[in-house]
């Protein structure tokens, strides 16, 4: 009797415990994040273009897969000379995706199921036909230094004008375009069509501010900054923009690219985040509810990346992306795998206690076709077994791969194979449209690669990933922060593993062989324990048991979670 009250105690008394470690990781720390690409998601008018409508058809899918927020690439109006990171109105809606009405069905579907909804938002640049660019160019009142305008230098011999310095824009060419009729240049870091903001005038960092309020007021859940890292640039106090030495290298590979030192990371761009912040929190202090988060989209280094997130007085950023998984591919091995993880735990985990994962999105190859479609389950059981925020682009839940053919455009967008339209069923153009033609061409694997046939599939990558959301949600994977929470590392050259545990209570191990060999292991742990995601390369079954004292083996590209409770 005595022993049955004292386990009765005991397991009161973990209960307490663990509530409060699980109680300590707020929404965002361990959700499960999933970026929808409003053009490619779903059409619900049959014009062959994605639509908010769409999206709010599909809300119960995503919580169907287990995922717990959302970002939205930009829903803004637009002219979508950059797919709409180019915003001509940052408070309207891009009638090809729908009205205001549609916006505040979407977000009232996705709180009633309890998701939450992140607007991404591109601070550091408008469109070239937004209003405000236009008042600028007439040197309206008010409007006059929005922009970064600058006269350029004139050659004192032959009175020939040439811009104000030599910084390339990431797309290509020269970061500064004349206008004949304000006779300046302005400066782009991106496309012509994407003039930068002056982010050292007030009256810019002010209406930033007032188009947050204005997303945050109907009811969003946060925001997704988009290129933080270019918002400020260097100006010397005599007005001139420096010239950037050479050996930079461009996003192509080419070197013979100005070393970026003047146009990208500088410190005011953190400042500006800590801005942000501070209003972010005042909002929440005000108007209560959950914490309103910012997501940081920088690739910078983890230096930088921390500081995004706090200096040690001020806060910024929650979550700065972790696009290290990006650079996996069909080379990668489990100690590459290992090799970006600690790139970032030795970092930001150390300092922050906060992580995320990051294998694809909308500029980005797919991982299938990266790494290798053998690998893609494996890789969604280490993304969603490692600590911290899953971060998935749409249709990485049933492995789609890029469709190479989809670049055929004149010019052909490079980034157009990794943003097929999504592939629901195998019905007429995947289930994603009813319409005759889709604004990209649906991947013609589709019959087969498709939601509804995985659904039915039982080690398909949706169930897989299904499984993985599920795992994401349980004690052990919850307490992250605790000491002794997890670990990971490379077993061999290419089984990763990762151990997550709930002291005294239950603990799961993702073993995931990326390899084409069979690879064996003794004496793991001295535990036996119990397969419950198996993928399809495994021969094991629901339930087997496995006793990792002794000898265990791992089939070619095998990928397994196992459990032991206490
Ligand atoms: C944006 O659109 C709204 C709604 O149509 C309009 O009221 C507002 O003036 C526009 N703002 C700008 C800057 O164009
Ligand atoms: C940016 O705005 C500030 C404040 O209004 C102004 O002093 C500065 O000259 C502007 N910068 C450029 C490049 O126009
Ligand atoms: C402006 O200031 C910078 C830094 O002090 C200096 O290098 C540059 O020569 C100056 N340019 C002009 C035109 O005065
Ligand atoms: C990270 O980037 C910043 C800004 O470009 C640079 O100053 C710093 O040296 C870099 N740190 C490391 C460790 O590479
Ligand atoms: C953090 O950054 C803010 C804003 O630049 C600055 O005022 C503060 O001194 C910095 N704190 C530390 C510890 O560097
Ligand atoms: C992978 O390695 C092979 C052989 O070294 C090389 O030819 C190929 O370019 C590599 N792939 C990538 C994506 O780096
Ligand atoms: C595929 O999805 C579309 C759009 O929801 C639907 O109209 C169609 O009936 C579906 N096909 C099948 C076979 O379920
Ligand atoms: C689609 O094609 C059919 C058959 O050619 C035609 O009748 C129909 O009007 C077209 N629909 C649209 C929306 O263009
Ligand atoms: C394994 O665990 C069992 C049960 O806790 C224990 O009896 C046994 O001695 C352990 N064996 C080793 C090799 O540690
Ligand atoms: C991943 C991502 O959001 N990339 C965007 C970064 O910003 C540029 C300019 O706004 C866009 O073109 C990218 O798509
Ligand atoms: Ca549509
Ligand atoms: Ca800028």
């Amino acid at each position: 009797m005595s022993s049955c009250l004292l386990r009765f105690i005991t397991a009161l008394l973990l209960c307490a415990v663990s509530a409060t470690a699980a109680d300590t990781v707020d929404w965002w720390e361990s959700a499960t994040l999933y970026q929808t690409y409003p053009r490619s998601f779903m059409d619900s008018d049959g014009d062959g273009i994605g639509d908010l409508n769409g999206i709010t058809s599909r809300l119960a899918f995503l919580k169907e897969i287990g995922v717990t927020a959302t970002w939205i690439s930009p829903i803004y109006d637009s002219p979508m000379a950059d797919m709409g990171y180019d915003v001509s109105n940052y408070t309207k809606i891009y009638p090809v995706f729908g009205t205001m009405e549609d916006f505040d069905a979407m977000l009232a579907k996705a709180h009633e199921l309890d998701l939450k909804l992140i607007l991404d938002f591109v601070p550091n640049h408008s469109s070239d036909e937004c209003e405000w660019f236009q008042k600028s160019i007439l040197r309206e009142d008010g409007y006059d230094d929005w922009y970064v305008w600058d006269d350029g230098k004139i050659d004192p011999e032959t009175g020939e004008r040439s811009p104000p310095s030599n910084w390339r824009a990431t797309f290509g060419g020269s970061a500064w375009t004349w206008v004949e009729e304000r006779q300046q240049y302005y400066l782009h870091q991106f496309l012509a069509k994407q003039p930068d903001f002056n982010f050292t005038n007030p009256a810019v960092r002010e209406r930033m501010k007032d188009v947050m309020k204005f997303w945050l007021d109907r009811g969003v859940d946060g925001f997704r900054m988009d290129a933080t890292n270019f918002l400020v640039e260097k100006r010397f106090e005599n007005g001139t923009f420096p010239d950037e030495p050479e050996g930079g290298i461009d996003p192509n590979g080419n070197t013979k690219f100005p070393n970026q030192i003047y146009t990208v990371d500088l410190w005011e761009d953190t400042e500006i985040i800590y801005e942000w912040r501070e209003f972010l929190d005042e909002y929440q202090r005000l108007n209560g509810g959950d914490t309103r988060v910012m997501i940081i989209e920088a690739y910078s280094n983890v230096t930088v990346l921390s500081g995004y997130i706090s200096n040690g007085t001020n806060v910024g950023g929650q979550m700065p992306m972790n696009f290290n998984f990006v650079s996996l591919n069909e080379n990668s091995t489990a100690e590459t795998v290992e090799t970006q993880v600690n790139a970032w735990m030795d970092v930001i985990w150390a300092k922050h206690k906060m992580a995320n994962w990051v294998a694809n999105n909308h500029d980005n190859s797919r991982l299938p076709t990266r790494m290798g479609e053998s690998k893609v389950d494996a890789m969604t059981m280490i993304i969603h077994g490692l600590p911290g925020t899953s971060v998935t682009y749409y249709g990485e839940e049933i492995g789609m791969p890029d469709y190479a053919a989809a670049c055929s455009g004149d010019p052909c967008n490079f980034r157009d194979p990794e943003r097929t339209p999504m592939q629901w069923n195998g019905s007429k153009n995947a289930g994603f449209s009813t319409g005759n033609t889709t604004w990209l061409p649906v991947n013609p694997n589709y019959p087969f690669l498709n939601v509804q046939v995985q659904r039915g599939v039982a080690r398909s990558s949706l169930q897989i990933f299904k499984g993985m959301t599920a795992l994401k949600k349980t004690l052990a994977f919850k307490a992250f922060k605790e000491d002794g929470g997890f670990s990971y590392g490379a077993l061999s050259k290419q089984v990763f593993q990762v151990v997550r545990t709930a002291i005294d209570r239950e603990e799961y191990r993702v073993l995931a062989n990326l390899g084409n060999q069979i690879e064996y292991f003794d004496g793991l742990v001295n535990k036996t324990m119990e397969y419950v995601l198996l993928n399809s390369y495994s021969p094991h079954r629901y339930g087997d048991k496995l006793d990792l004292n002794g000898r265990i083996y791992l089939m070619p590209y095998e990928a397994v979670v196992l459990r032991w409770t206490a």
